[in-house]
């Protein structure tokens, strides 16, 4: 199981690295290595998980932050509105295309690499089109697709490929940025109490 303590941090020289391609038929110990940091994410964002093993809660991670300089990513995230779950395991993706329009996450961007809050902003593309080889945790099948991201799970998969481009997002912090709407997250819900309502109507 990959913990806190298998993750690189800052100043570490293979984060700064452009990470390799992998090469065609990819290795089994390749794949087991890609589903082990699909499951770090669903650990860490499980409360339990992620307190038991002191886990910070990602919803990203490339090769290169666990030091494997690889061209391979993990996503595994709800997008901005909680309505459409992105499941991915990414194998020398590509950008193809990509909007004018850019956006950016309203409170900066964080890393599991990154120990420190960091202020400022990062602009990304709103919308981005991927090529890619997908590896299927279920089956180990990998099969090349293209894939259309917007808003959040775009940012996600932008800092993602940043990471194997051996690009840290600190590099690209900006103090505010004009002209640019931000990522709009629909709140949760708070979790309704209809034992409160009934006592409230009858009092
Ligand atoms: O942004 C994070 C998040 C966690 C839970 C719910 C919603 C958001 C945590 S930071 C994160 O997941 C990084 C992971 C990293 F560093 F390993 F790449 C990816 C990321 C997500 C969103 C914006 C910027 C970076
Ligand atoms: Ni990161």
């Amino acid at each position: 199981m990959l913990t806190m303590k298998d993750i690189i941090r800052e100043g570490h020289p293979t984060l700064t690295k452009k990470a390799d391609p992998i090469t065609f038929p990819v290795d089994d110990s390749i794949k087991d290595t890609l589903i082990n940091m699909r499951a770090f994410l669903i650990n860490s964002q499980d409360e339990k998980t992620r307190e038991a093993y002191e886990l910070r809660e990602g919803v990203g991670l490339a090769a290169p932050q666990i030091n494997q300089s690889l061209r391979m990513l993990a996503i595994h995230t709800e997008d901005e509105k909680f309505e459409t779950h992105h499941d991915y395991l990414m194998i020398n993706p590509k950008i193809i295309a990509h909007s004018v329009e850019e956006t950016y996450m309203p409170g900066g961007e964080g890393c599991l690499s990154v120990d420190r809050e960091v202020e400022g902003l990062v602009p990304r593309y709103k919308k981005v089109t991927v090529k890619t080889h997908l590896l299927d945790p279920n089956t180990k099948d990998v099969y090349e697709t293209t894939l259309k991201l917007r808003n959040f799970p775009a940012i996600v998969f932008q800092h993602e490929l940043d990471h194997i481009n051996g690009i840290m997002f600190t590099s690209r912090v900006k103090p505010t940025l004009e002209g640019i709407k931000p990522i709009v997250f629909k709140p949760l819900e708070e979790p309704s109490n209809d034992n409160e309502n009934k006592k409230e109507a009858s009092s």
